[in-house]
């Protein structure tokens, strides 16, 4: 299967730019996966700022994932919901999302990733690969090694999130990850679009390379 890239939102980032111009760009760029992660609207923006993602990610059939909140998923009509260690437990999340909805959840310990096994999620998120100023609440910096252990021990998907650049996109594809989650790296430069055709470029060069 061909590397996933997956955009994860954020409003500080988009710098006065429309959430949804700027999801659209990096979709036509590249972007496979988008995950909407909201830390201070209100419930109400959040559904509506859901709604217009799901609306516009539709028709090109990219899924659309919602940061840890069930509700907002729900009324959006969202394709599944991503969780942190410290949010609403994965089996719960699963009971409460339609059969096929994608979970996804962040690992940051050795432990947390061997527990995963045992649990029903789509993915498991290496949080953070690198160190990165766009969360900062980390408690582990898993490196390529990192990224290359929990590949040899895990049987879900790998997505790996935090510091993920074009120059090191490669690398951490080679250490097995299956999807590259990226904040900055999409949302920073001016132009979405090509900031993810970058990424894209560098992936499309590297298919099969793990
Ligand atoms: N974990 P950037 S978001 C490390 O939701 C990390 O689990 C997240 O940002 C999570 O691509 C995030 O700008 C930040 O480094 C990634």
């Amino acid at each position: 299967m061909a590397v996933e890239l997956y955009l994860v939102t954020d409003e500080a980032l988009l710098r006065g730019r429309d959430l949804v111009w700027a999801v659209e760009e990096a979709v036509i760029g590249g972007v496979n996966m988008v995950q909407l992660r909201e830390k201070h609207a209100s419930p109400r923006e959040f559904v509506e700022k859901a709604v217009a993602l799901k609306t516009m990610l539709a028709p090109y059939g990219v899924p659309l994932i919602i940061n840890d909140d069930v509700e907002v998923a729900l009324a959006a009509g969202a394709d599944g919901v991503h969780v942190g260690q410290g949010d609403m437990p994965v089996r719960e999340v699963r009971r409460r999302l339609p059969r096929h909805a994608i979970v996804g959840l962040s690992v940051e310990s050795r432990e947390q990733v061997l527990e995963a096994d045992a649990l029903p999620v789509d993915y498991i998120a290496a949080s953070p690969v690198f160190a990165t100023p766009t969360k900062t609440d980390t408690v582990i910096e898993w490196g390529i090694e990192g990224v290359a252990w929990i590949r040899s021990v895990t049987r879900h998907r790998l997505v790996a999130i935090g510091g993920v650049k074009r120059d090191n996109a490669e690398l951490i594809v080679r250490a097995g990850a299956d999807s590259l989650a990226v904040i900055s790296g999409i949302l920073a430069p001016e132009s979405p679009r090509m900031a993810a055709g970058e990424f894209r470029a560098v992936l499309d060069r590297c298919h099969g390379c793990y």
